[in-house]
């Protein structure tokens, strides 16, 4: 049990909060002190059970020994490696292991540092590899409605959000055009699993290509589950559209898998649960198990053989980061492959993927429930606005949840899960059964 910790109100101050309401918290701050398996414990001492994997990142449960220990080998043997014409074995080992894992055909990996990066570097890589092939005319980028890429310009610009691109509209990546969402609760709530409805927003696409011409566009990104916004699942033959309309003009596909990859949805990636190949993904946070910042850009062999042309000693992309593929994070994520692999992580979901979606859906008819979806570990609690005041009770709920030692993740009125892929059928119990009893106490 930590000991307990408090921080004057002057304390607080320095510390710019990301996507947080900084003076609400600061004046009720929620502080974690310790964390080990499926829980956290606050700074004065509760135990909270984590159902949301820290932030959709600790797939293989909290303070894994393994990984410590790997990374303060790493770090006591070498603590930084330049990544530039330079390399270290683990990085080399760290890409074979992901490509043995990720789906065929997607073999060669390229390190960021999260997410943001993933996407933008998956980004330039779209546009350099139109060059390259002699398609230089292809610079559109297409994203989607509600999607979230990460908050870099290239992200927020091919990102639906609209808060998160409402200050900076002006300035974001031009060229840029949004499919529209798949989320359509009049006709899908409370679908389980895949929705029935909505294969044919995948032919938007072809409105798209008809706008501008396909010799014009360079790539498409979307998550094959859109997380950020509130879960949202594709509808049933919606991402085989797209990939057949991507096929039949040139258009790449990324995925963007920050959030299902590494088991998530009964899978390792939701490429190979849905049965469509990208010809890019991105993955992050569970790539470390959340313990060390990292990310990592996966592509086809056929992309990266167009780059290696020219001169012998010419550097191919001008692209990378000064902690690309950086030893600590190598060492975490080879700890972390080997901890999904040996303990069957990476599909342990699919048994229990039906057991979540009934404990999640006997939440239907509660009060203020006006839809419940899922897919793998993965649910969307979507409750009905306050008129005038949307999230208010969404945040009430999530507040209350931590009251009685339950994290779940609050955007907008939705409440989004996905604890550690480690979860027993007793925690998911306990999730729904304090789930319930804030409803209801609403
Ligand atoms: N792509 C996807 C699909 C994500 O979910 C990112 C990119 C960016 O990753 P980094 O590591 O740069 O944060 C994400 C991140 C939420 C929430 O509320 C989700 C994310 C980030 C912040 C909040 O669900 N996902």
């Amino acid at each position: 049990m930590p000991t307990a910790v408090t921080l004057s109100r002057s304390e607080l101050e320095a510390y710019w909060m990301p996507f947080t309401a900084n003076r609400q918290f600061k004046s009720k701050p929620r502080l974690l002190a310790k964390a080990s398996g499926m829980h956290y414990w606050t700074a004065d001492g509760r135990q909270i059970l984590d159902a949301v994997a820290g932030l959709w990142c600790v797939n293989a449960g909290h303070g894994r020994r393994e990984i410590t220990e790997a990374v303060s080998r790493q770090l006591e043997t070498m603590d930084y490696a330049p990544p530039f014409q330079m390399g270290h074995p683990a990085a080399f080992e760290l890409a074979n292991a992901l490509v043995q894992i990720a789906p065929s055909g997607l073999d060669h990996a390229f390190f960021t540092n999260s997410g943001s990066e993933s996407v933008d570097t998956a980004l330039k890589i779209a546009l350099a590899f139109q060059r390259v092939r002699g398609e230089a005319s292809r610079t559109r980028l297409i994203g989607r409605e509600r999607a979230y890429h990460g908050v870099n310009f290239g992200g927020t610009s091919v990102g639906g959000i609209a808060p998160n691109r409402r200050v900076w509209s002006a300035s974001l990546v031009p060229g840029v055009d949004h499919l529209p969402h798949t989320h359509d609760l009049a006709k899908n709530a409370f679908s389980r699993g895949e929705p029935a409805h909505g294969e044919h927003l995948a032919d938007e696409l072809e409105r798209l290509v008809a706008l501008h011409d396909a010799s014009n566009i360079a790539a498409v990104i979307v998550e094959p589950i859109a997380g950020s916004t509130g879960v949202l699942i594709p509808p049933r033959g919606y991402l085989k559209r797209l990939r057949e309309i991507c096929d039949r003009h040139g258009i790449l596909l990324i995925f963007d898998e920050v959030i299902t990859g590494f088991g998530r949805t009964g899978s390792a990636f939701a490429a190979q649960e849905f049965g469509v190949t990208p010809d890019i993904l991105t993955v992050a946070k569970g790539l470390t198990n959340g313990c060390v910042p990292m990310g990592a850009v996966l592509v086809k062999k056929s992309i990266y053989d167009a780059f290696m042309q020219g001169p012998e000693g010419s550097v191919e992309l001008f692209h990378g980061y000064t902690y690309s593929a950086h030893p600590t994070a190598c060492a975490a994520g080879l700890a972390t492959l080997a901890i999904y692999n040996r303990d069957g992580l990476l599909t342990r979901v699919k048994s229990l993927a039906r057991y979540w979606e009934d404990a999640a859906h006997s939440l239907r008819g509660l009060p203020h429930v006006i839809d419940v979806r899922n897919y793998g570990l993965m649910l969307g609690l979507e409750l009905e606005s306050i008129p005038g005041k949307v999230g208010a009770r969404a945040f009430d709920t999530y507040a209350k949840c931590f009251e009685r030692g339950l994290l779940v993740r609050q955007s907008g009125d939705i409440l989004a899960l996905s604890p550690p892929l480690i979860i027993e059928r007793a925690q998911i119990d306990q999730i729904f059964t304090v789930l319930a009893e804030v409803l209801r106490g609403l």
